[in-house]
C-alpha cells in the first residue's frame, strides 16, 4: 500500500493491517459459494486450509484442492481456488477467491477456519474501501460498484457500469483543472499586484467562471433522470372502497396479488410491488380504501392510505365509470390538489353514461385516463401517463446521468458557490474572499471522487455497501 499512496488521507484507517474474509456471494443455498479473503495473509491463510495441495499458488490460476480443516485434517469440501497477487487484485492488496460447494452450513465452517488462522470478518464495503486506499479506483467508481449491485432495472445497471469505467470522473477532471487554473490567476494577482484586477483580466474571469458553472449544472442537472432511473417513482392507489384499486393492482402486476371482491373494505393494509414502465422502477402502492368508518383495523388502514398519499410521487386517484362521482370522491380529488396526480377512471366496461361525471373531474383534474382492470383496457395509456410527466429528454439521449444523491448536491453546492464568487468579482471585492468561494467548490469537486472526501464521510458511505464487497 504504501508504494501506492494516492489517497493519503485513507492511509489512517488502521484496521487496513489486518486480513480480511468474507461470503462474497448471497447467504443460503445455491451451487457455488465464495469466500474472499484480502491482506497479507491471505495466500498463508490459504494454504493452511489446503495442506495437501500444490504449496505453491500461481498468481491467477485456478486450482482444485481438497479444503480441510487445519487441526482434524479432515476434508471439508473440494472447491477451486484463485490467488490474485498484490496489487494486480481488486483490493490492490493478496486476495484469494475460494469457490466452494453452496452449503451454507459449509460457507460459515470455512469462514470460521479462516477467522481461526487470524484473518478478520470483512466490514460492509471494505474490500472496495481497500481497493480505493490503494488507488485502484476512485470513490465515485466505488460507489458505482455499489449501485451496480443494488440496480433494479437494466438502465440504472448501465448508468452504473458507465461511473464504474470513469466516465463521471473524466468529465469532471477538465473542470477541476480549469477551477484550479482560475484560482492560480487570482492567487497570483494576490501576490504581485497591489491594486484591483485590469479591468479585462477580470472579465475574462468572468466568463471562465460562468462556463465552469454551466457545467457544473448541466451535469447536475441529469439528476433529474439519473434519480429516477435509479429510484423510480412511488406510485399510490387511492379512492374510495370498491372502485377497483385491487383489481387495478394485480392487473399492472400480471398477477393476482390484492384480495379482491365487491366487499368494501377488504384490503386494510398496504400492498407494495414493483414493477418496472420504459425501465423506470415503479413501486405501486394499493391502499384500503379511504371512507368514514367504526372499524378499528379500517380506521388504521384509511389513515396509513392518507400517508402514502402524502408520501408518494404520483397519485392515482380511482373513481368508478358506472357510479355517479360521490362526496367522496369529490373529497379525495380535492384533497390531491397539489400533488402530481392521475383520475383513473376504472369500470368502463360496464355501461353507464360517464360524460357527467369526467366534465365534473375535469374542471380541476385535467389529468384523466379511462381503464377497465377487468379487460384490460387502457392499462397501457395509464402506463404512458404514470412516467411522461416525470420523463426528460436525459433518460432517452444515452447521455451520462448522475444518479446519487450525494454526488448531485455536492454539484450543486459547488455551482452556487462559482455563481457566488462571479457575483463578488462584480462588485469588485478582494481576490481572498472570491478565492474562499473557489476553493470550497473545488472541495466541492473534490469529495465527488474522493481526493478530499474526510474519513468520516468515507465511513458513512461505505456503510451503504454490502458485506463481502
Ligand atoms: N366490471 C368491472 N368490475 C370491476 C372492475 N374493476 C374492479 N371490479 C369489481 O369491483 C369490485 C371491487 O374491486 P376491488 O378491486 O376489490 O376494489 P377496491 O376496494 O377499490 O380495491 C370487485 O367485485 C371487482 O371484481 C372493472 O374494471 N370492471
Ligand atoms: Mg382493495
Amino acid at each position: 500500500m504504501d508504494e501506492n499512496p494516492v489517497y493519503p488521507v485513507y492511509r489512517v484507517f488502521d484496521q487496513m493491517k489486518d486480513t480480511i474474509v468474507a461470503l462474497a456471494t448471497p447467504t443460503g443455498r445455491s451451487g457455488i459459494g465464495v469466500i474472499r479473503l484480502s491482506g497479507g495473509d491471505a495466500l498463508s491463510i490459504t494454504r493452511s486450509l489446503t495442506r495437501d495441495a500444490a504449496s505453491e499458488f500461481r498468481p491467477r490460476h485456478a486450482y482444485l484442492v481438497k479444503l480441510l480443516d487445519p487441526t482434524s485434517s479432515e476434508v471439508i469440501d473440494e472447491a477451486i481456488v484463485t490467488y490474485f497477487k498484490a496489487p494486480h487484485s481488486f483490493t490492490g492488496e493478496n486476495v484469494v477467491e475460494i469457490s466452494c460447494h453452496g452449503s451454507p452450513v459449509l460457507l460459515r465452517q470455512v469462514i470460521d477456519l479462516c477467522l481461526a488462522e487470524n484473518a478478520r470478518l470483512a466490514e460492509s464495503g471494505e474490500f472496495t474501501l481497500r481497493a480505493l486506499a490503494n488507488g485502484r479506483l476512485d470513490l465515485a467508481e466505488a460507489e458505482a460498484i455499489r449501485d451496480l449491485i443494488d440496480a433494479q432495472t437494466i438502465a440504472s445497471a448501465r448508468q452504473a457500469v458507465r461511473q464504474l469505467s470513469g466516465e463521471f470522473s473524466h468529465e469532471l477532471q477538465p473542470i477541476k483543472s480549469e477551477l484550479l487554473n482560475v484560482i492560480v490567476i487570482l492567487e497570483s494577482a494576490l501576490e504581485f499586484v497591489e491594486d484591483d484586477l485590469p479591468e479585462t483580466q477580470a472579465a475574462t474571469i468572468k466568463n471562465r467562471l460562468s462556463h465552469l458553472s454551466t457545467q457544473v449544472g448541466e451535469i447536475a442537472d441529469t439528476f433529474k433522470a439519473g434519480k429516477l432511473i435509479r429510484d423510480g417513482l412511488r406510485v399510490a392507489l387511492v379512492g374510495r372502497p370498491n372502485v377497483g384499486k385491487s383489481s387495478l393492482f394485480n392487473a399492472m402486476l400480471g398477477s393476482e396479488r390484492a384480495i379482491v371482491t365487491d366487499i368494501a373494505g377488504t384490503t386494510r393494509d398496504q400492498l407494495h410491488e414493483r414493477f418496472t414502465i420504459d425501465e423506470i422502477p415503479i413501486s405501486l402502492i394499493d391502499t384500503a380504501g379511504l371512507r368514514e368508518t367504526d372499524d378499528t383495523v379500517e380506521i388504521i388502514g384509511v389513515e396509513r392510505s392518507r400517508r402514502t398519499m402524502a408520501d408518494a410521487d404520483l397519485v392515482l386517484v380511482m373513481v368508478d365509470a358506472s357510479e355517479d362521482l360521490t362526496d367522496e370522491d369529490r373529497e379525495i380529488i380535492a384533497s390531491v390538489q397539489e400533488q402530481p396526480h392521475i383520475v383513473v377512471v376504472n369500470k368502463i366496461d360496464l355501461q353507464h353514461e360517464t360524460a357527467v361525471l369526467e366534465s365534473e373531474i375535469d374542471d380541476r383534474s385535467p389529468n384523466f385516463v379511462h381503464v377497465s382492470a377487468k379487460t384490460g383496457e387502457g392499462l397501457d395509456d395509464l402506463k404512458k401517463a404514470i412516467v411522461e410527466p416525470f420523463s426528460t429528454e436525459d433518460v432517452s439521449t444515452g447521455g451520462f446521468l448522475v444518479t446519487d444523491a450525494r454526488h448531485h448536491d455536492l454539484l450543486v453546492r459547488a455551482a452556487s458557490e462559482i455563481d457566488n464568487s462571479i457575483d463578488l468579482l462584480d462588485h469588485k471585492t478582494s481576490e481572498e474572499i472570491i478565492l474562499i468561494g473557489l476553493h470550497n467548490a473545488l472541495r466541492y469537486l473534490g469529495q465527488i471522487t474522493g481526493e478530499t472526501t474526510t474519513e468520516d464521510m468515507l465511513t458513512r458511505i461505505f456503510a451503504t455497501f454490502c458485506i463481502g464487497k
